[in-house]
């Protein structure tokens, strides 16, 4: 016998023998993956052109962009649009920022950036905070047992080859740096199908022996109706003061949103998704969508995106599947006025957690015949998609699946 077997036996004996007298369980570091606008921005600028006069050309310094309630008052909205938008390059297919425009995302494998979406921690912007909050009382000890993604969540999978490089070597990292201890991935929104994408890349060698398995939040993994009213006619996403109209331009310059439009593997043929005067919309029908609300860079941007995720390739991970239902979700979007698109829609009801259709939410369990490990799922009446992150039921959810109590 080797002495590294010997070494690996005899510590196996010890835990035996400690864990027969003390309740002991191996805690599994966690890795958290935030979804669309779950990741603080900041920015520093040097332009030459701005939209008007309200508008700094030139900062010393970063700034908060993201997020950061007084960028979205009212004149200086605009301003803001324009610092947070990309340009879409047709011939490369990637995007950039606005000339001019250097955006830092700060602290990867650390949580502060996505503890809080405003660094000034006003209370409604609390992100994976109170799940973080709650870990650290069972033991976890931030940037070490648990640790953060942040991300360009403007962007889809096509352009993160740098970002999966980095989520493995943090992977890779944690592990080691928790003797050893698998990593388990806890992602909310967007945050999981950029994980299955992710997944679906690396080798099963290489899952089996780092990832213990994947918490899923809210996982958008079929896409929704919202991204379409992000294109159409802008989202105000729930900020009152905001004229949805003003950040239409930003929304619809994300990538992200063309990724995460209705999947048509779960939208059929026949079934509406848009109606307008002249003309009702499908899944098949997106070119045209995108014809009429003239704006041809989103077409071209779905076409980056439709695939990567599109036949959702199971994980070859251990799931668990949590989501919000019973809360009313967009199912159709109803556009009544000849200027459609510049108007706010009416909406004809869906189930979901209020942003993401139930039938995306629940499409995780197509992988409980997929595959040999275990698809967990567990559904949360009325919580809607962002409560879902201070619910004390999914908290005992995960107290359960993290520490066994
Ligand atoms: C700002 O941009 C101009 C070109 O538009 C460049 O000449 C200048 O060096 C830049 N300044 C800084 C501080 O980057
Ligand atoms: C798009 O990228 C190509 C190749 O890098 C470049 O030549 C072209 O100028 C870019 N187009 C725009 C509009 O920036
Ligand atoms: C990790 O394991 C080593 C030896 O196996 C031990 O000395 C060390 O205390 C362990 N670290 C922690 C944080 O438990
Ligand atoms: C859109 O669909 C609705 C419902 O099927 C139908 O009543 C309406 O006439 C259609 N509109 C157009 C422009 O085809
Ligand atoms: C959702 O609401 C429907 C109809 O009210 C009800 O039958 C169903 O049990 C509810 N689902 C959950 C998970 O509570
Ligand atoms: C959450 C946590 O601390 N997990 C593990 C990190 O590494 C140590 C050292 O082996 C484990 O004992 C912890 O359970």
């Amino acid at each position: 016998m080797s002495t590294e077997t010997c070494c690996v036996l005899i510590k196996i004996l010890i835990t035996l023998f400690v864990c027969s007298i003390v309740q002991c369980k191996i805690l599994n570091p966690v890795i958290l993956v935030p979804g669309d606008g779950g990741t603080q921005f900041e920015a520093k600028l040097n332009k030459t052109v701005v939209p008007h006069y309200a508008c700094d050309k030139k900062t010393d310094d970063y700034f908060s962009l993201w997020l950061n309630l007084e960028e979205l008052a009212p004149l200086v909205i605009d301003c803001f649009t324009d610092n947070m938008k990309l340009v879409y390059n047709r011939t490369t297919h990637t995007t950039s920022n606005t000339p001019g425009v250097d955006i830092r995302i700060s602290n990867f494998g650390g949580t502060s950036t996505v503890e809080w979406l405003d660094p000034s921690h006003l209370s409604p912007t609390s992100y994976f905070a109170p799940i973080v909050n709650a870990m650290v009382s069972w033991g976890y000890k931030r940037g070490v047992s648990v640790r953060g993604v942040p991300f360009d969540f403007r962007k889809a999978p096509n352009e993160f080859k740098e970002l999966y490089q980095k989520m493995k070597a943090l992977i890779e990292e944690t592990y080691r740096i928790n003797n050893s201890t698998r990593v388990i991935l806890l992602a909310h929104s967007m945050g999981n199908p950029t994980s299955l994408y992710f997944y679906n890349q690396m080798s099963q060698a290489w899952k089996d022996k780092y990832l213990e398995a994947h918490i899923s939040l809210a996982g958008v993994w079929m896409g929704a109706i919202k991204p379409l009213r992000l294109f159409a006619s802008g989202d105000n996403l729930g900020v009152y003061f905001v004229k949805p109209i003003k950040v239409r331009e930003e929304q619809r310059s994300m990538p992200s949103t063309a990724w995460l439009m209705p999947s048509d593997k779960a939208w059929g043929p026949d079934e509406i998704l848009v109606m307008q005067p002249e003309r009702n919309y499908t899944v098949n029908d997106y070119k045209q969508f995108f014809q009429d609300i003239n704006y041809m860079d989103g077409w071209y941007m779905r076409q980056d995106t439709v695939n990567l995720i599109r036949d959702l390739t199971p994980p070859g991970i251990k799931v668990h599947c949590l989501h919000g239902i019973n809360v009313t979700t967009p199912g159709v979007l109803i556009y009544d006025k000849s200027s459609w698109f510049d108007s706010q829609p009416k909406i004809i009801r869906d189930n979901g957690d209020g942003t993401v259709n139930v039938r995306s939410l629940r499409a995780c369990l197509n992988w409980q015949k997929q595959q040999k490990q275990p698809i967990y799922h567990k559904e949360f009446p009325g919580v809607d998609h962002m409560t879902l992150l201070k619910d004390a039921g999914v908290i005992q959810y995960l107290k359960q699946v993290l520490v066994g109590s």
